[in-house]
């Protein structure tokens, strides 16, 4: 069986952030045909709600990782919503506050648009809280069907105050 190379975005703004980031990446390393390979280092960012970014909020750690696996993504996503349920995350209000989250962002150079699924994660392009990170781990990354990571995060860099 071949196996995948996929990037996963961590976040957490409720409790121990750091302590909870740092045992996702290991339950990530746990699960079965998977390998953690680089682990980025953990950036406080600015909460963005549906109104916008918002100092506000409890303020976020964020972190991007990459996981060679054997998992399909169907299989990966499941595998990434049990671990946020065993961090005590609920689900209530969208981009409400949350002791985990762990999004898929891309798997290899693939496109899924399925019902559960879309990969490359639809928003990644847009949040510097993902693409920051992400290029501190794979300094060539593309997202799929998009542009290289680093000349997204430059493009939003030349224009200010955006999340
Ligand atoms: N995740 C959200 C909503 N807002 N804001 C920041 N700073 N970081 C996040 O990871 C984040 C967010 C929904 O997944
Ligand atoms: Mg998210
Ligand atoms: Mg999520």
């Amino acid at each position: 069986m071949t196996d995948s190379l996929a990037v996963i975005a961590l976040g957490s703004n409720l409790g121990d952030r750091a302590t909870t980031l740092d045992s996702a990446v290991r339950a990530l390393d746990a699960l079965p045909g998977c390998r953690v390979e680089a682990v980025s280092s953990w950036h406080g960012t600015v909460a963005l709600t549906v109104d916008g970014l918002d100092p506000e909020r409890p303020a976020y750690l964020n972190g991007v990782l990459l996981l060679r696996t054997e998992l399909t993504p169907h299989e990966l996503l499941d595998a990434l919503r049990a671990i946020e349920q065993s961090h005590g995350r609920e689900r209530a209000e969208r981009w409400g506050d949350r002791t985990l989250d762990l999004d898929l962002i891309a798997v290899d150079d693939l496109v899924i648009t399925s019902p559960e699924l879309e990969v490359p994660h639809p928003r990644a392009h847009e949040r510097d809280f993902v693409l920051a990170p992400w290029l501190e781990v794979q300094p060539d990354a593309i997202v799929p069907g998009r542009a290289p990571v680093a000349e997204l995060l430059a493009e939003r860099r030349a224009h200010e105050g955006r999340p």
